[in-house]
């Protein structure tokens, strides 16, 4: 998987200064008016410290922040620009739809062209437009409920699926036992409901829906999950779910916001296919605009309104520029551009993994397509209790120093790095430049 690139210009990797005064002012003014100084808390830098980087542009692979230092971007805003910033085809398409007006609150030609090419490209027969993963998520739980007229749904646990209240509840006490709220504003009612099982256990959900499968509208699982670092789902699992869920007339829903449309042009369902009743999407099909979806079988999609009783609805949802987007991020993402990402995420991985073994630093390489992200840990990881045996203080180092030298991680050890097909040899130069300081400086945590 990939190819070694070797650094020809010294310079590059020399380390920006610690402080990023226009982005603390920046913060310093969020702060006073924003909770925690960010729209969505990973931004924060919470889990690494120091000052969060306001962004002020983007070009192919690279990010430039308000102190005017250049980064490659390794998190492609959370999985959506597998083609990289300000691609030419998508910019276009917004500018050509924004001329003709913003939002029109009525159906648009845009929207039906966007749900055929997620119909082509996936197991579904029919699909409906939102404006966020949660909401995709949210609504595929309530259709699940409304379809099989059952309360009860099971998830795993370091599996995120937005912010809905039922999906953040976290373990209870036992494996069976019901969810706890995990945030206050969570109802116990809310995550009571809520089953939270190990992740990769196939056991465990046999056993709960042996004890209480009559009452179980659905599992709900990320296709492979990029949420607790990148965890593959072991050999059959995700059929293993449908298997005993579809034995206890229950649903399966596949959660793709992440891996939909980024590790093949299927998705992960176009890697591995599974038996599943329900998809969601966001991300790549919105092509950096707020777009995201979900669907399933006609007998299920039906119900839900105005065809059916199940009530869902979206001001914005399929906003035609939004759809211009994102119909263009697909048309642009061909078979060339899946094997350029694999190729990509295959050397930054290698290379990554190469500094950190020459460093003496335990770690692990996970791979989910070309999703991927690094556990500094020599234990397998396999669930989230494993990924939490990582070493934090590790990352933090290996983050701030790959910072300092212009590559931006996600700012948590629990993401997914993100290859875009932008990332060139300049982008590799500077990613190898930086990845032998980093390693030592996480070997020296
Ligand atoms: P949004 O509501 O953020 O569009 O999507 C929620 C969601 C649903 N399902 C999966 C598998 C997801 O990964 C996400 C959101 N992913 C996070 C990154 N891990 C978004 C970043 C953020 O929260 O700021």
């Amino acid at each position: 998987m990939g190819t070694a690139v070797t650094t020809k210009n010294p310079a590059v990797g020399l380390p920006y200064p610690e402080d990023a005064p226009v982005s603390q002012a920046l913060f310093d003014r969020a702060q006073a008016i924003v909770p925690g100084g960010v729209n969505s808390p990973v931004r924060a830098f919470r889990a690494v410290g120091g000052t969060p980087r306001f962004m002020a542009s983007g070009s192919g692979p690279w990010l430039t922040d308000a102190d005017g230092r250049r980064y490659v971007d390794l998190v492609c805003s959370w999985g959506p620009l597998i083609h990289g910033h300000a691609h030419p085809e998508i910019i276009e398409a917004v500018q050509r739809a924004a001329a003709l007006g913003t939002s029109f609150g009525t159906p648009t030609a845009g929207e039906v062209d966007l749900a055929e090419e997620i119909v082509r490209r996936t197991p579904i027969d029919e699909v409906r437009l939102v404006n966020s993963g949660t909401e995709a998520t949210m609504t595929a739980i309530r259709l699940a409920r409304g379809f099989t007229g059952r309360s009860k749904i099971v998830k795993f646990a370091g599996c995120y699926h937005g912010h809905v209240d039922a999906l953040l509840a976290a373990a209870g006490s036992g494996v069976a036992t019901l969810g706890l709220p995990d945030s206050p504003g969570v109802t116990g009612a809310a995550a009571s409901e809520t089953i939270v099982l190990p992740y990769n256990d196939v056991a465990a959900v046999e056993a709960v829906f042996a004890e209480q499968g009559a009452d179980i509208a659905a599992v709900i699982t990320e296709a492979a999950p990029g949420n607790m670092g990148v965890v593959t789902p072991r050999d059959g699992f995700n059929s293993s779910l449908a298997e005993i869920a579809h034995r206890h007339g229950a649903l399966l829903i596949v959660d793709e916001v992440m891996t939909g449309f980024r590790v093949s042009a299927g998705g992960w369902a176009g890697l591995h296919p599974v038996d599943a009743d329900l998809f969601t999407f966001g991300k790549v099909m919105g092509g950096g605009l707020p777009a995201a979806a979900f669907g399933g079988r006609r007998e299920i999609m039906s119900r839900l309104a105005p065809a059916g009783p199940v009530y869902q609805a979206g001001t914005l949802s399929g906003n035609p520029l939004a759809c211009a987007a994102g119909l263009a991020s697909l048309r642009l993402a061909d078979e060339a551009a899946y094997k350029r990402l694999d190729e990509l995420a295959g050397t930054v991985g290698s290379l990554a993994s190469g500094a950190l073994t020459a460093a003496g630093v335990p770690h692990r390489l996970s791979y989910a397509g070309n999703m991927f992200s690094i556990f500094f840990t020599d234990a397998e990881v396999y669930d989230y209790d494993s990924a939490k045996t990582q070493d934090a203080a590790a990352f933090k180092a290996f983050f701030h120093s790959m910072l300092a030298r212009g590559v931006y991680l996600p700012p948590s050890a629990f993401e997914s790095w993100f290859v875009s097909t932008a990332i060139d040899d300049a982008a590799l130069e500077q990613i190898a430049a930086a990845l032998p300081h980093a390693a030592r400086a996480a070997a020296g945590a």
